[in-house]
């Protein structure tokens, strides 16, 4: 578990990740965030403190089943059920190759040692860094953070309630300690999605760490 004796962060065991910081998300964006710009600053300067950082990138193919386009006759935030349950329809974002799919410019995160994409699979959406929205298929994240030592996860991001939350969520499972930097992430909101992540993540075991709080020690 992190706690003062085992910060600082440059420890081999720890790992910042980064998820789907990109544009789609920001303010402009196709599916923006919030107030997503206002994390950039702050990861960048979370992130020098960490050895070990990986980026997680939203990375859609065309006719991607989470997007509403793909629905005829279905809206935006629609809801739909998959062949693995009910989907949450999406603008079209994060196109692979697109600008909205690029990750936000001004992030400076020259030490990231793996970008991992997620959602590449045509019929089946991915909030979660770790597992497909089937609840099956491993990106293989896992086994590649088990494999480099890491034990301990910092998660910051976009969205919260989304792909933070579903990220945190599948790190528990997998038995990482997982802790969640709040001020370091904003969230969509949709019909009470944010106070429901951070329900089911309390339970799950996911501790939450303001970013100034870590930045003091
Ligand atoms: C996300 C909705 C669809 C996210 C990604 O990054 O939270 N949300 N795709
Ligand atoms: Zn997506």
């Amino acid at each position: 578990m992190p706690n003062s004796t085992s910060l600082p962060l440059n420890d081999p065991r720890c790992a910042l990740i980064v998820i789907d910081v990109q544009n789609d998300f920001i303010p402009g964006g196709n599916l923006a965030v919030a107030g997503g710009d206002e994390i950039v600053p702050l990861i960048n300067r979370l992130a020098p403190r960490f050895r070990n950082v990986i980026i997680a990138q939203d990375w859609h193919p065309a006719g991607h089943a989470s997007f509403a386009s793909s629905h005829p006759g279905r809206q935006p935030f629609d809801t739909v059920q998959l062949a693995y349950g009910t989907q949450v329809l999406w603008p079209d974002h994060c196109l692979q190759g697109s600008h909205g799919a690029q990750l936000h410019a001004d992030l400076q995160l020259p030490h990231a040692r793996l970008v991992i994409r997620k959602g590449c699979n045509p019929q089946i959406d991915s909030y979660s860094a770790f597992v497909e929205a089937d609840r099956q298929t491993p990106t293989g994240l896992a086994g590649y953070l088990r494999e480099c030592g890491i034990d301990t996860v910092y998660l910051v991001g976009l969205a919260l309630d989304y792909c933070v939350a579903w990220s945190a969520l599948d790190a528990r499972a997998a038995g990482f300690n997982t802790v969640l930097i709040p001020d370091a992430c904003r969230a969509i909101d949709l019909d009470g999605s944010l106070k429901r992540a951070m329900a089911q993540m309390e339970t799950a075991g996911v501790q939450f760490m303001e970013a100034k709080d870590l930045m003091n020690l």
